[in-house]
């Protein structure tokens, strides 16, 4: 299975209007100067860049209920991005969005269901995105995404300027969250009642990774392989290793936990399409900061695709005899 020659779009999404701090949409740019590409060709990746998507600020996008800031430019790119995802997944390639912001995920999600409406998805964060336009406080969409995804959850939806292209695409046992440490109450209502399974990082705690990772199988996979969308926001992992991101929230993932998580996604065989978002260059306080957040996020992806920390098969066949 490492072996196996994954072929991967990259798709570069610059897109900072699910949220008021403006910077995020540089993320693509700094995770590309990183070396992503590079990182993915050595682990024998057959690498595509279709380059950065170019989004529209739609004129007058006025708030939807003096609340949801942006709704028209949000609904605009998120429709782009489901074409770009779609194609990238129909092309054959497991699909990468580099964010941005998080209300990405919709777009994302969303085109990849296109081809692959079996999918499911983890989504790694420590927020779990789930306010519906009625709920949110902030009034920032990257709080909302997965609300939009979500079928059961419709009739709470309104009709949200620039968003009437979207169908939901998954039901609530199809998601499963990991990092959790900032839910409102609005959230936590739909997470109990709908019944969506999540792992907090007192479930982290209190059950270590490993089973976290078995648990999310168990419930998404089974015995019954079906692809998988991770979406993977770096806020998920802890403050102090990855502090460039908008909305930090102490107590989060350690480095170890979050590769793990991405080798057992990897060792699925199942990954179809990740996202990597909320990686936020403005908001780091000196090149450290910023250099330390932009290689966790290479690492996240890196290590989906088949980097392993103990080692890889494959790379080393035979040992040079000396004649
Ligand atoms: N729950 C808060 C809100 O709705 O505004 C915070 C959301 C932060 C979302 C970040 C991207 O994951
Ligand atoms: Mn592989
Ligand atoms: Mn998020
Ligand atoms: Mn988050």
């Amino acid at each position: 299975q490492r072996r196996l020659v994954h072929s991967v779009g990259i798709i570069g999404a610059p897109f900072s209007y699910g949220q008021k701090r403006r910077g995020v949409e540089g993320g693509p740019r700094a995770i590309r100067d990183a070396g992503l590409t590079e990182r993915l060709s050595g682990l024998g990746c057959k690498v595509y860049d279709y380059g950065d998507l170019s989004f529209t600020t739609v004129p007058n996008d006025t708030p939807y209920n003096n609340i949801v800031h942006h709704p028209r430019t949000v609904g605009l790119a998120n429709q782009s991005l489901t074409e770009a995802v779609s194609r990238a997944v129909g092309d054959g390639h497991l699909s990468i969005m580099l964010g941005g912001d998080h209300s990405l995920g919709i777009g994302s999600v969303h085109g990849h269901a296109q081809q692959r409406p079996d999918l499911c998805v983890i989504w790694v964060d420590a927020h779990c995105d789930l306010n519906t336009p009625l709920t949110s406080m902030s009034g920032n969409l990257h709080g909302q995404p997965v609300s939009f995804l979500i079928r059961e959850l419709q009739d709470k939806i309104p009709s949200l300027p620039g968003f009437s292209w979207i169908t939901p695409c998954i039901s609530a046992k199809d998601l499963v969250y990991i990092g959790l440490r900032d839910v409102d109450p609005a959230e936590y209502y739909i997470l109990k009642n709908f019944g969506i399974r999540y792992f907090s990082m007192k479930e982290v705690d209190q059950l270590g990774i490993r089973k976290v990772m078995e648990r999310t199988f168990d419930h998404l996979i089974g015995k019954q392989k079906r692809p998988v969308h991770l979406s993977f926001d770096v806020d998920a992992i802890d403050p102090s290793l990855a502090p460039a991101t908008g909305t930090p929230v102490i107590g989060g993932l350690t480095y170890r936990e979050g590769m793990y998580i991405a080798e057992e996604i990897h060792n699925t065989g199942m990954l179809s399409a990740m996202d990597l978002v909320e990686v936020n260059p403005k908001l780091a306080a000196s090149d450290e900061e910023l250099n330390a957040t932009v290689n966790i996020a290479v690492d996240v992806i890196s290590f989906s695709l088949g980097q392993a920390r103990e080692g890889s098969h494959g790379k080393c066949d035979e040992l040079p005899t000396p004649s």
